[in-house]
């Protein structure tokens, strides 16, 4: 038991990594607390995640993009709740494929607030509480897109490579506290992200995953508690993972 004990938030719990993250925490002992929009979703995880796992679970229904939301969320933190060892801050989305020209303003801006200002939002209101134990471990969810740029996905990559960018800058200011910071940058991984991109097209987001094998929500789970259980003196700064058949974002062998 890995985790025993320990305290992991885990925004985005209700799906794809984020939903991976907070099972692979849970079998290794770690009470967590869980956020994300959709509440029917999160209480029933939780609540399943509680009996299956015997760990304690906190469900708080939470838009990260709402940053009253969010301090009030940390702020109701109460006793050991407010020893927070991990944040994973994996919520996040692409909204839409298009060219610049055309992009729709909806879409970059439910981008830009939920990936960019959503994690910052969430790191203002926890990394105090672990610069005060002076311990910690914020597990970024970048992206492979946070290091290349491809067709049409513009304001996309450039939110993933402002994670890498505040990532590389939490580094730099935490350093000397004992908090650390992984950016965790995966290639595909089969998860509900583009039936979200693509406005609920389940046919169009299947075919992004056919013809190989793409990574897992577990995949990236395993490697995030990986990050999270390293000795105090070891700091996984970025870490790159993609399916064997992706060779950059773009050069995937689909058979
Ligand atoms: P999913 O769509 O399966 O999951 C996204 C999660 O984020 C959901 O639980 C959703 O919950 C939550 N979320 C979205 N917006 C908000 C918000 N405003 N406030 C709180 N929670 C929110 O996609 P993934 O699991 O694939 O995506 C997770 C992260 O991984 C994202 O940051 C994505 O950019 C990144 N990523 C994904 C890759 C992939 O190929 N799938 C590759 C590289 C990185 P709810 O709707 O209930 O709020
Ligand atoms: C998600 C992976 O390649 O669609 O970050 O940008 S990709």
């Amino acid at each position: 038991m890995k985790m025993s004990g320990k305290i992991t938030i885990v925004t985005g719990a209700t799906s794809g990594i984020g939903l991976a993250c907070a099972e692979e925490f849970a079998e290794n002992g770690s009470d967590l607390v869980l956020m994300a929009r959709r509440k029917e979703r999160l209480d029933e995880i939780s609540i399943n995640l509680e009996k299956k796992y015997k760990v304690e679970v906190l469900s708080i229904q939470c838009d990260v993009r709402n940053r009253e939301e969010v301090n009030a969320a940390v702020a109701s933190f109460e006793g050991k709740w407010r020893n927070v060892d991990v944040l994973v801050n994996n919520a996040g989305l692409a909204s839409g494929l298009s060219k610049i020209q055309d992009g729709d303003y909806s879409d970059w801006e439910a981008m830009i607030d939920t990936n960019i200002k959503g994690l910052l939002y969430m790191s203002r209101a926890v990394l105090p509480l672990m610069v005060e134990r002076r311990t910690g471990v914020v597990i970024n969810i970048g992206s492979i897109a946070g290091k290349e740029v491809y067709p049409n996905g513009n304001v996309y990559c450039a939110t993933k490579h402002a994670v890498r960018a505040l990532s590389q800058s939490m580094n730099i200011d935490l350093n000397g506290t004992g908090v650390r910071v992984t950016d965790l940058q995966p290639g595909l991984v089969e998860t509900e992200f583009s039936e979200v991109r693509f406005h609920g097209d389940k046919e169009r987001a299947e075919s992004v995953y056919k013809g190989y094998t793409p990574l897992s929500g577990k995949d990236i789970a395993e490697i995030a508690l990986f990050a999270a259980t390293r000795p105090k003196h070891v700091n996984i700064q970025e870490l790159m993972v993609t399916p064997t058949a992706q060779a950059t974002v773009t050069i995937v062998d689909k058979k």
